[in-house]
């Protein structure tokens, strides 16, 4: 059995750097050393590597022990006050607790914290909100947008006709790459959909809620706002919220809003309130997860303080500041820059062989973590594509910034440049790279 100098530790105690504490880990150890060691390694990973990827976060100590309690025995399906099974004292309480702190984070009069996922939440808003068969109108998963917003494999497309609206291609046009809003309304001028559907998993600049809104209105259409990946910064104030724009808002827990892994459903609509409750259960879980939920409530607390505006507002000021320096290095990002927290990297600019497949694996070799991501009219498949996504959330919670981030996008710059230059090149390179990143992340141990 591999020894690690990972053990359970008081929390607020923190154990320095690369010796990450795991809570509970002499337990696990005790009855699954195999399990223990992965947990422990994770870890490990966790703490002495920059994780960039824009959809990721570390949650707080508490967030994470929350998840890991006597609540994970039970079940509790229905809504508080109104279960179909005995016991359910506490959970109620929890639960309305996590309910009331969505609602004041937001400035919104229902929320549903039972959805499993951000997935989940939105295939709930759909079966809330049209038959199946009915037209919606979103952003294709190529241009930015998400699986559960159309993809022709998932429910969303299976179930439900998709169209979809552009954004501007041409590279003269001064919104290059940001949402064609003309187009939009024309789009929903001609299919007239039940839905129209903004929000994004990988698209750089602000939202404009109150636009979406007033195309919308021209067919009768329901604005559904998913906002799983800007959330944290709405709460923050650092983006426009979707409310009052927006009939109905979901959203993850885990990404910005630095929560445990799960979905969050928002609305002001009474009506559709109901609908979305029915949808979410019975129509498409079981028994609520809990542990989970308990972990949604300590998260929205924190995220109710007023340190949570700093905090956000430094992910976008590094994302910017990410995003300048790499510019710098002879990186396209594209629509020229970033609103939000997270960006879009062209490589072709750097060099035109570069890929978003073997920048990310060699990125990850120097202990760099991203994720490959096609860009707009990307030419190349999306198992290889000509771009990264980065994002600031994770390296702004441990502490990192400007300064930092224009000596990440080196260590970036240094990978990639290494990576081109052949294996004997990288070998030699990747390895001080690799230690340079371990001495980044000791001088900003993860929150224990
Ligand atoms: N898979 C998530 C992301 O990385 O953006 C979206 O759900």
């Amino acid at each position: 059995m591999t020894q690690t100098a990972v053990s359970d530790a008081s929390p607020g105690v923190s154990r320095g750097p690369s010796t990450p504490s795991v809570p509970g880990i002499s337990a696990i150890r005790a009855t699954d050393p195999a399990i223990a060691d992965l947990i422990a390694k994770e870890a490990e990973r966790q703490e002495t590597t920059l994780e960039l990827i824009a959809s990721e976060n570390h949650t707080s100590p508490a967030v994470m022990a929350a998840m890991g309690t006597c609540l994970t025995n039970k079940y509790a399906e229905g809504y508080p006050g109104a279960r179909y099974y005995g016991g359910c004292e506490f959970h109620d309480q929890v639960e309305t607790f996590a309910i009331e702190r969505a609602k004041q984070m937001f400035g919104c009069k229902f929320a549903n914290v039972q959805p499993h996922s951000g997935a989940q939440a939105n295939a709930a808003v759909f079966m809330a909100c049209m038959e199946p068969g009915s037209t919606f109108a979103s952003l294709v998963l190529k241009d930015g947008g998400h699986l559960s917003h159309g993809m022709k494999i998932n429910f969303s497309g299976r179930y439900y006709n998709p169209v979809h609206y552009p954004l501007h291609y041409d590279v003269s046009h001064k919104d290059f790459e940001r949402i064609d809003y003309d187009a939009v309304e024309k789009v929903v001028l001609e299919h007239k959909p039940k839905m129209l559907l903004c929000g994004y998993s990988a698209y750089p600049r602000t939202i404009d809620f109150a636009r979406f809104r007033a195309i919308a209105d021209k067919v009768g259409a329901i604005l559904m706002s998913d906002v799983a990946h800007i959330a944290g910064l709405i709460v923050g104030g650092a983006h426009p919220s979707p409310f009052p724009h927006s009939h109905v808002v979901t959203t993850t827990t885990h990404k910005t809003l630095r929560g445990p892994r799960g979905g969050l459903i928002l609305t002001n609509d009474e009506d559709l309130a109901k609908k979305i409750d029915k949808a979410v259960f019975p129509g498409m879980q079981g028994g609520p997860l809990m542990h989970v939920i308990a972990a949604k409530a300590v998260a929205f607390g924190e995220c109710l303080r007023p340190e949570w505006k700093t905090y956000s507002a430094q992910v976008v000021k590094n994302a910017k500041a990410l995003a300048d320096a790499l510019t710098k290095l002879n990186y396209r990002i594209t629509t020229g820059g970033t609103d939000n927290h997270l960006m879009l990297v062209d490589l072709r600019k750097r060099s035109e062989a570069l890929t978003g497949a073997d920048a990310s694996k060699w990125l990850e070799a120097c202990g760099i973590i991203s994720n490959m991501n096609g860009i707009p009219s990307d030419p190349r498949p999306p198992k290889v594509t000509s771009g990264v996504r980065l994002g600031t959330p994770a390296l702004t919670t441990r502490g990192l910034k400007e300064t930092e981030m224009s000596a990440v996008a080196s260590l970036i710059d240094r990978a990639l440049s290494a990576g081109l230059a052949g294996e004997a090149e990288f070998a030699k390179a990747s390895a001080q790279i690799r230690e340079d990143v371990r001495r980044l992340c000791d001088r900003f141990p993860l929150p224990h």
